[in-house]
């Protein structure tokens, strides 16, 4: 009897998440003596939520494990890779191939493109919030907008897009770091006294702990915060304002405000933590306006699916293709100096990037062969170092 209404780590090995007309294909196929029709297919995006400019390519990990051990060939862009919807000629670039008996894996077209899609908004949605506050640290709060079956996978693709921390314990498991927070309006509510809360929280968590005041909660920011450097003066390292829709007004105003009267009290040090209903323009705001750190939730963990689609672009060696997408199979050559794309048919020479005139790379590498996972899957630091690297390179618009 299944406890949650989420399907488990068998069932999706198994399949089983996926839609009744690829099972219905797969009988078909067989009853025809055709289930063993050898294709190549290709994933590719449709136009990014919103029309944006590049995305960043999240689950190639969970790909690989679901895929494995299921005799085809796939060959993707390393996770963390910027994407494109279009080339730099306008071709829509695959970011996936799969090449193997179409029987084989047409069931797990569901899930695989369930793992791309989901964690590719998050990752997406996450590097440009992260891009719009430059250096400063920035925390996926997001989790309690989602099913917690989901945890590990939201928070990883936060990390991975460059948020500098998560606060799920599951998330942060997978992400391989340590979770962040401060503290929630509860504890404050349950002493029923603000100072009594902070010295509390500073009297029983250990060292390695932020002492960051939540100054919200009863008070005005400016007041709370200047009680809270007052309360627990060289151990503050920070205060968060958490400021409820109905008092936000100039949410930036009220940062300067608390800023100052903190500066002018001598209090430069304690840093000031924003959060509540933030996505990449208030980042950017409030980061010009004082702000030292960010708690972003819903804007990450709820960010539009990236619409990728699975095409059979060639049968049994043979090009084919359906309306609207381009047939034969392809490769993705980029200059990694310009990050510029180009779509070629798979036996293309290798091009020099058009911009710089410089040497070009193949972007889809083995990931696996013949269901051994044949790639070395990076840890999630690496991967978020490689899209941070990518984000120098890259604009908002
Ligand atoms: C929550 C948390 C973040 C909010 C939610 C998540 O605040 O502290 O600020 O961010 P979002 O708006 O971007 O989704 P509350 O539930 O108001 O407060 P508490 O911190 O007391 O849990």
């Amino acid at each position: 009897m299944r406890r949650f209404h989420t399907a488990s780590d068998e069932e999706i090995k198994r399949g089983e998440t996926t839609d009744i007309y690829f099972v219905r294909t797969k009988q078909v196929l067989e009853a025809k003596g055709l289930s063993k029709t050898h294709v190549v297919a290709e994933i590719t995006p449709g136009e990014l939520p919103g029309g944006l400019p590049w995305g960043i390519i999240c689950g190639i990990e969970e790909v690989a494990k679901l895929f494995e051990d299921v005799p085809v060939n796939i060959y993707a862009f390393p996770e963390g890779s910027v994407f494109y919807y279009k080339d730099y000629y306008g071709v829509r670039e695959p970011v996936l191939r799969i090449e193997g008996l179409y029987g084989e894996f047409c069931i797990y077209e569901t899930p695989l493109l369930g793992m791309l899609c989901q964690a590719s908004g998050i990752a997406t949605r996450a590097a440009r919030v992260k891009k719009a506050a430059g250096d400063k640290p920035v925390i996926s709060f997001g989790i309690r907008r989602m099913h917690p079956a989901l945890s590990p996978m939201i928070d990883r693709a936060a990390y991975i897009g460059g948020f500098d921390g998560v606060s799920s314990l599951t998330g942060a498991k997978a992400a391989g770091v340590k979770p962040v927070g401060t503290m929630p309006h509860a504890l404050i509510i349950v002493f029923g006294d603000q100072v009594k809360a902070w010295k509390a929280f500073d009297e029983v968590m250990p060292e390695d702990v932020p002492r960051i005041a939540l100054v919200d909660t009863y008070y005005d920011e400016k007041t709370e915060a200047l009680m809270a450097a007052e309360t627990l003066k060289d151990k503050l390292f920070g205060v968060r304002l958490d400021t409820p829709g109905s008092r936000k007004g100039d949410f930036a105003e009220i940062l300067r405000e608390v800023r100052w009267e903190l500066d002018i009290r001598g209090y430069k040090n304690v840093k000031i933590f924003v959060s509540g209903g933030l996505n990449e323009e208030k980042v950017r705001i409030l980061s010009e306006a004082g702000a030292d750190a960010f708690g972003v939730g819903t804007y990450v963990s709820n960010a539009p699916t990236i619409d990728f689609a699975m095409d059979i672009v060639e049968i049994d060696g043979k090009i084919c293709a359906k309306r609207g997408k381009l047939g034969g199979k392809k490769e993705v050559w980029r200059c990694p100096e310009c990050l510029i794309d180009m779509v070629l048919p798979y036996n293309s020479a290798q091009p020099k990037c058009p911009k710089c005139g410089g040497k070009t790379e193949r972007m889809l590498k083995p990931l696996i062969e013949n269901g051994k996972i044949v790639a070395e899957l990076p840890k999630p630091k690496e991967i978020r170092s490689y899209v941070l690297k990518q984000l120098e390179k890259v604009e908002l618009v």
